[in-house]
């Protein structure tokens, strides 16, 4: 085990926004503190990202834990970050989004890794730490969410095998890690939700746009109409002056955006975009 000197409760705490990894991470970092005689506890100083404790949950580990204001006297312990926001003491840190800043935290570990859920993972193996099937998947889906269903460059290839290995070893599911990996949205859920997955409002200087999108790998046309009209109606009720609505495919690579005026204007990209870099600056020169 690494040289850890503290007295007292260790708070072991992700990113703000949690995702899967951060969450898993705090699972597994507190599990280990604890095999080597620590006092540990996980806290969340904010909402975390959508739909991370049901992912999690599909897995077969559940858990969740509510947004505390820290009260200055935690002794924090980061995972899948390396700075703070808030103004308290750091006593160590495991992540895998290395810098060239070096931190002087008593301990601080930051290199490479498909996810710090696997790399903690990886330590308590070799630390003896005793595993339950859990934490297995915890780490296995921090992976998948982690690198968009092992597809990204943050992917440590080296990992795949063992990653392989215990979807078989613990019989997990590979559809749903896939799919959650992918992000991609459960389109049985209501439909206004649906509509407006991702929402977000730009204010430009001729009007209002509104945007939301989804991410699954085919769309019925029904669905796609009644949505349609669903945004229609949004529109309206929110009086803005056009709705882009993007359905991404990123099993197949592409995106379809709807332009909703008074008309609908549809451009099959035949590629997968980005609303932030390839669509909303042309809209913002319509609206401007
Ligand atoms: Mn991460």
């Amino acid at each position: 085990m690494f040289d850890l000197n503290v007295k007292g409760p260790i708070t072991v705490v992700g990113h703000d926004i949690s995702d899967v990894d951060s969450v898993a991470s705090c699972l597994l970092l507190k599990k280990y503190l604890e095999h080597f005689g620590f006092e540990a506890q996980i806290a969340m100083f904010s909402e975390p990202m959508n739909g991370t404790f049901k992912m999690l949950s599909k897995m077969g580990v559940p858990f969740s834990v509510g947004v505390t204001k820290p009260n200055g006297d935690e002794q924090l312990f980061l995972v899948d970050h390396h700075e703070t926001a808030y103004d308290l003491k750091v006593v160590g840190c495991i992540d895998h989004h290395p810098t060239e800043t070096e931190y002087d935290y008593p301990v601080y570990i930051n290199r490479k890794a498909s996810s710090t859920a696997f790399m903690i993972l990886g330590m308590m193996e070799a630390d003896g730490v005793p595993l339950e099937a859990s934490d297995h998947a915890a780490a296995v889906l921090s992976v998948y969410c982690d690198t968009q269903s092992l597809k990204s460059t943050k992917l440590v290839k080296t990992d795949v095998p063992k990653v392989q290995e215990i979807i078989q070893k613990y019989r997990l599911d590979g559809k749903y890690l896939y799919e959650a990996g992918l992000g991609l949205n459960d389109l049985s859920q209501p439909l206004e939700a649906l509509a407006l997955n991702g929402l977000k409002v730009f204010d430009f200087p001729k009007g209002t746009v509104m945007s939301s999108y989804l991410q699954a790998d085919r769309y019925e046309d029904g669905f796609v109409s009644e949505l349609i009209n669903e945004l229609k109606m949004q529109r309206t009720k929110n009086s803005a002056a056009m709705w882009v609505l993007l359905l991404h495919d990123p099993v197949h690579g592409n995106t379809v955006e709807y332009d909703i005026t008074d008309e609908v204007k549809v451009i099959d990209h035949g590629a997968l975009i980005s609303r932030g870099s390839n669509v909303m600056p042309r809209i913002e020169k319509l609206f401007t």
